[in-house]
């Protein structure tokens, strides 16, 4: 079995992002064991906080991103992170490093309280301006300028699931020898799925695009194997990670109640989007290619549409037929 770190070296990355990768990982190691004895400390239930998406915290929350925080600001790569739990850039103490990290330390995090699967994604830029505190403008780049992302994901087992521009790859967590051991490579998701994963509580405030694509999903079709199977764990990471090994599409679209969609741009979907580009599907806002769209806010919100190809296309099909790009 081959370590991370060998998998690493042999790829030859850069020593800057294998650095980064290790300050990633060693906070993953320690939550994972947290989230796998969840019920036996007291890391469970709110933290009676709301972060600064107005979203009420979970203590395990707040752990999370202490040592993810804690973690990076050790790394001399590192000159700034920009995380889901805290409102503004968190300079480390390398003002003049070349890397920017942007994380959600743990997505989904509703379902600790019922043992279901959540996660850890991130993603790393490089910064634009030479030296100097990073700024706004350093943050604010498009996911295509994304070096490295992954997630990963603390389920039956905890796997690390990345790219670095060549391919995806999974490492999955041996806990009795605390080493990521590589477990799949050069993952690829299928062109078609059968799955589509999105709230259909949120029916009647989808845009109408939202509504054919899923009434479509819905219809009796052998020859186009629908109809599909809807799947919703409301864990982004879980859904996602399902889609990526089986094929489906994950959609969380703009909704009267949330306009540009709930998941944000630098920490939830440009990491997601590399990703599945990387192996070989597709991420659209609905409209357009996400990795194109060139953030305006560091906690900006998109609409998403991640899967398999063929079953985004279909979905930005019916958008661009019914609905409107403002919506
Ligand atoms: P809803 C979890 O809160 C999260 O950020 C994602 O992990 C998940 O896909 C989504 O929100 C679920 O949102 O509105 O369907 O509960």
């Amino acid at each position: 079995m081959q370590t991370l770190n060998r998998f690493l070296i042999e790829s030859s990355i850069q020593m800057p992002l294998y650095n980064i990768i290790q300050y990633i990982i060693k906070p993953s190691k320690d939550l994972s064991r947290k989230i796998n004895i969840a019920g036996l400390e007291d890391i469970l239930g709110e933290a009676e906080v709301t972060n600064v998406q107005g979203e009420e915290q979970k203590k395990l929350d707040v752990y999370a991103n202490d040592e993810f925080i804690k973690s990076l600001s050790e790394c001399t790569h590192c000159a700034a992170m920009i995380s889901e739990e805290t409102e503004v850039i968190i300079h480390t103490p390398f003002p003049d490093a070349e890397y920017i990290v942007a994380f959600d330390p743990v997505d989904g995090s509703s379902n600790i309280d019922v043992n279901v699967s959540i996660g850890t994604i991130f993603s790393v830029y490089k910064r634009i301006s030479t030296s100097g505190p990073i700024t706004e403008e350093d943050c604010l780049q498009a996911g295509k300028n994304q070096l490295a992302a992954g997630y990963i994901i603390y389920g039956s087992s905890t796997i690390l699931v990345m790219t670095t521009g060549n391919g995806v790859h999974s490492f999955t967590l041996e806990p009795h020898i605390d080493k990521f051991y590589l477990s799949d490579t050069h993952v690829r998701t299928p062109k078609d799925g059968k799955i589509y994963s999105l709230n259909e509580g949120n029916y009647i405030k989808f845009p109408e695009g939202v509504k054919k694509y899923l009434k479509y999903c819905q219809e009796n079709d052998k020859e186009t194997n629908r109809p599909y199977s809807s799947r919703y764990i409301g864990s982004m990471v879980a859904d996602f990670h399902r889609n990526l090994k089986k094929g489906g599409v994950f959609i969380y679209p703009s909704t009267e109640k949330d306009p540009n969609g709930k998941l944000r741009v630098l920490y939830e979907c440009n990491p997601m989007s590399f990703l599945i580009e990387q192996a070989g599907g597709k991420a659209s806002n609905g409209f357009e290619r996400m990795l194109d769209v060139v953030p305006t806010s560091i906690h900006q919100r998109t609409p998403i549409f991640v899967g398999s190809t063929n079953m985004v296309d279909k979905a930005c099909e019916f958008m661009k037929e019914y609905s409107t790009k403002a919506q």
